[in-house]
């Protein structure tokens, strides 16, 4: 089932549609179902900020006894412009320059990624607190991170820390990885080392991004690190990444009482496919919601699995388990692109296959149907069906046509973009959802996983050559929304 079902989030293969994609590519076209929002006003406190990932920025991969990662060893022939992000956007070193763009931009947040591999080289140390301190931790690591938090807090920006974007420590991989339950526990040490001691100043945390994408790109599909594509692994990634949330919660929470904490969800209405045979579609695209936004939502809020995903997880879950994967949050965040498209094959495997979105519907450069309705629908769920929580948008933009030359600094497309999203966001609060912010993906374009540098999602460009930052025109109109709040019309 699950090899079919993850064809549809296939990056590469959505890619191939996407062929020839024009500059108007990333326009939304089309009615969409939710009301347009009577106000386009934005509370005074809304967060306004941008999203961001270690590896895909940092570079410096062997800077101060930082250890590989399973992305360091993804082989660059299976990256689609063949590069690797051994430089990416260098702000392992340029992050100051960086923290200054967000800042002069009136953005009071950022959200960027702890690389485990710099704080916990070898993922195995023996992490318990000694009486020296803790064992097995990098200093230089976190001493870098100490800095990069103070170098935002300097300016006025909040750091939201994801601890978990996919850049597992090679030597935990090469020990099972998400298969085995253990790598939940160095999961949980980890995360009480970053927060015990940058915990007096990092008050905002991210325990994941994205688990799905990484159970099913990463296990499933083989297109992400760590390039496994098996499906026997699904349940025990799923289950491991869900585990290793609430243990890292309960962890981060007992040492301290004073933080934020949240998660990173890529949620996605599931759609079926139309025809005759449309209630069977209906079937197989519920089976597919149940894993990719059932299986992770559920235990969080519910302490439960949906039974499709159960079924996967079963082998591995234990009694009590969905005690410590339920845990209050205090946000849930929410990255979206896309809506997903089902429909029912009764020759494969689940019966459950990938569908196209429907005919002409305007397409990302990934292939995907630019949808803002579908934002709309997740927001709604979430108030109907997960008791309203705390919800930040925590990624939320659009790439350039992919392209090995140099982005388009004109970006008018993308500000396009991001108002109708945001106009489901307002729609949605008005609706009752609890929404407190919107994080845009991303301030500078940058090594964007399987498609390398081809793929720019920017509010900045980035000259690879030099590193020298051009703001586009999406910088200016995200700037001008976040210190007024007025969403302008187009
Ligand atoms: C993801 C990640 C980001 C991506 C972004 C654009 O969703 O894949 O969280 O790392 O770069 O989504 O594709």
């Amino acid at each position: 089932m699950l090899v079919l079902m993850t064809m549809q989030i296939t990056r590469r293969h959505a890619a191939l549609g996407a062929v020839g994609a024009a500059l108007s590519a990333c326009a939304p076209q089309g009615a969409s179902p939710f009301a347009a929002p009577r106000s386009r006003t934005f509370p005074d406190d809304f967060l306004w900020g941008v999203a961001s990932a270690a590896f895909q920025t940092e570079g410096a991969l062997a800077a101060d006894g930082r250890g590989q990662s399973v992305w360091d060893v993804f082989p660059r022939e299976r990256i689609h412009d063949g590069s690797d992000a051994s430089v990416a956007c260098d702000s392992y070193r340029r992050f100051s320059e960086d923290v200054g763009l967000i800042a002069d931009a009136g953005l009071k947040v950022h959200r960027l990624s702890i690389a485990w591999p710099r704080i916990v080289p070898d993922g195995v140390g023996a992490l318990r607190m000694m009486p020296a301190g803790w064992a097995g931790v990098n200093q230089a690591g976190l001493d870098h991170y100490a800095r990069v938090v103070d170098a935002h807090l300097e300016r006025g920006v909040t750091p939201y820390a994801t601890l978990f974007h996919w850049d597992l420590p090679l030597a935990l991989q090469e020990r099972g990885g998400w298969r085995e339950r253990d790598t939940a526990q160095r999961f949980a040490d980890y995360a009480a080392v970053v927060s015990e001691t940058l915990g007096d100043r990092l008050k905002h945390f991210v325990v994941l991004n994205e688990a799905a994408v990484h159970a099913v790109l990463g296990h499933v599909v083989g297109e992400h690190a760590p390039g496994q594509a098996d499906a026997a692994l699904l349940g025990p990634a799923i289950h491991h990444q869900n585990l290793a949330q609430g243990m890292a919660i309960q962890a981060m929470r007992a040492g301290r009482g004073d933080l934020t904490i949240g998660t990173t969800m890529a949620l996605m209405p599931s759609r079926a496919a139309g025809g005759w045979l449309a209630p069977l579609h209906r079937l197989a695209a519920d089976d597919f919601d149940e894993v990719w936004n059932g299986a992770f939502l559920d235990p969080v809020f519910k302490g439960s699995y949906p039974k499709t995903a159960l079924g996967m997880v079963e082998s591995v879950l234990r009694e009590g388990d969905l005690t410590v994967t339920r845990q209050p949050l205090d946000f849930l965040g929410v990255n979206y692109y896309a809506p997903s498209y089902m429909r029912f094959d009764r020759d494969a495997p689940s019966h459950l296959a990938p569908a196209d979105p429907p005919p002409g519907v305007t397409l990302d450069a990934f292939g995907r149907h630019i949808d803002p309705s579908g934002l709309f629908e997740v927001l709604t769920r979430l108030r109907d069906a997960y008791g309203n929580p705390r919800v930040i948008i925590t990624e939320n933009g659009c790439s350039d046509p992919f392209s090995d030359g140099p982005a388009m600094i004109d970006d008018r497309f993308r500000i396009e973009y991001v108002r109708r999203h945001l106009e489901a966001v307002m729609s949605a609060m008005e609706a009752g959802a609890n929404i407190g912010g919107y994080f845009h993906w991303t301030l500078i374009d940058n090594w964007e996983w399987a498609e390398g540098y081809r793929s720019k999602f920017g509010l900045v460009a980035m000259d690879r050559t030099t590193g020298v930052r051009t703001p586009k025109a999406s910088y200016a109109w995200f700037k001008a929304l976040a210190e007024s709040g007025e969403l302008t019309t187009a």
